[in-house]
């Protein structure tokens, strides 16, 4: 036999230093759910720490990619490093390029300071939070200074996105008809900037009203040192408003690190994942077959009201052991 030195040290030594391979490599990893992933996010979760993240969210086909390609295009001209996962299977990012009828990025497919990558739900360790959360600290450990991460906005994903990101953005477009209803669902909150894209279509200033109206009800009202939620137009296809866009942007990050805003975001950011890694690690672990025969007999249980169903999923997590993720085998 061949004697296995462990891999894990240096892929993640190379994602360090910034290897597209290495990054590309640990992020399937990631994907995956391969065991000894959770290693080599230890080891680059203390390297990072430095990246403006960025999510973008919004309902489905309102933009998002053509926005995140903009946005990378212009951090690009501006001097920074950029990486940008995607949750979104529908047009897969690879090799720089957005596949389908969406935009084509040569220019920047060749960049070496530009790492793309769209992430499937399948198979992620945990669900796809985890796994995009895992890739975002795998890009911001390889030091680009800006990470952005798309994600369909539907239900709970927009929300999701807001408490792993210091800047969200809130895609919409007019005339889809369900805006009001995106904005109505409590969604609208999470946005710290409202773009409202395909701008070349009939509707957009009604939109951008619409959403002005409802912003002047919000609760930061009045507040001093407010930031002051922009709602800034775009139309993504032909790359108008995107520097206005990335001036938005980096003015949210200015403002986040101005006050103790940023120190706030943050400690939420970290409660929020670790709470989402421990709903994660008590799913896996009732999966077990282990756990399994325990979990039949409480359920038995419970059907029978020989026990309550709080009593039975207090002894029920009470009893599970802590154990490292095992990912799909
Ligand atoms: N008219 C118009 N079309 C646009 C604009 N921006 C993007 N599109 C088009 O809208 C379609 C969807 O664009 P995507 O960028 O893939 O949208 P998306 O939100 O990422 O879509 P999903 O990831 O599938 O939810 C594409 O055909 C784009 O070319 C715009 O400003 N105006
Ligand atoms: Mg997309």
């Amino acid at each position: 036999m061949r004697p296995m030195a462990s891999p894990v040290p240096r892929l993640a030594e190379r994602v360090l230093s910034g290897d597209p391979r290495a990054i590309a490599r640990l992020i399937s990893r990631v994907e995956r759910g391969d065991a000894g992933v959770v290693e080599d996010i230890a080891q680059l979760f203390e390297a990072g720490g430095g990246a403006h993240i960025i999510g973008v969210t919004g309902a489905p086909g309102t933009g998002k990619s053509t926005l995140v390609a903009g946005i990378a295009s212009d951090f690009l001209r501006r001097g920074r490093t950029v990486g940008v996962v995607a949750v979104d299977p529908s047009s897969p990012y690879t090799g720089g390029a957005i596949l389908g009828d969406r935009v084509r990025m040569s220019a920047v497919a060749a960049e070496p300071r530009m790492f793309m990558r769209s992430m499937a739900a399948r198979g992620a360790l945990g669900g796809l939070a985890r796994a995009t959360a895992d890739a975002v600290t795998v890009l911001d450990a390889a030091g680009k200074d800006v990470v952005l991460v798309e994600t369909v906005g539907v239900g709970q994903d927009e929300v999701d996105i807001a408490s792993a990101a210091h800047t969200t953005l809130l895609v919409s477009v007019p005339g889809l008809g369900d805006d009001i209803q995106l904005l109505k669902a409590g969604v609208v909150e999470i946005a710290d900037v409202h773009v409202v894209n395909k701008a070349d279509r009939d509707g957009a200033d009604l939109l951008v009203g619409q959403i002005k109206t409802m912003l002047n009800h919000g609760p930061s009202e009045g507040l001093r040192d407010a930031w002051q939620i922009p709602v800034v137009t775009t139309v993504a296809s032909r790359e108008q408003g995107i520097g206005g866009l990335v001036d938005t942007i980096e003015g949210h990050h200015r403002w986040l690190r101005r006050g103790g805003e940023l120190a706030r975001r943050e400690r939420h950011m970290a409660a929020a994942r670790i709470s989402a890694i421990c709903t994660g690690i008590l799913r896996d672990r009732l999966q077990d077959p282990g756990v399994g025969a325990e979990f039949e007999a409480a359920v038995e249980g419970v059907y029978r009201r020989r026990v309550d169903p709080w009593t039975a999923a207090q002894r029920l997590v009470e009893g599970l052991s802590w154990r490292a993720p095992q990912g799909e085998h």
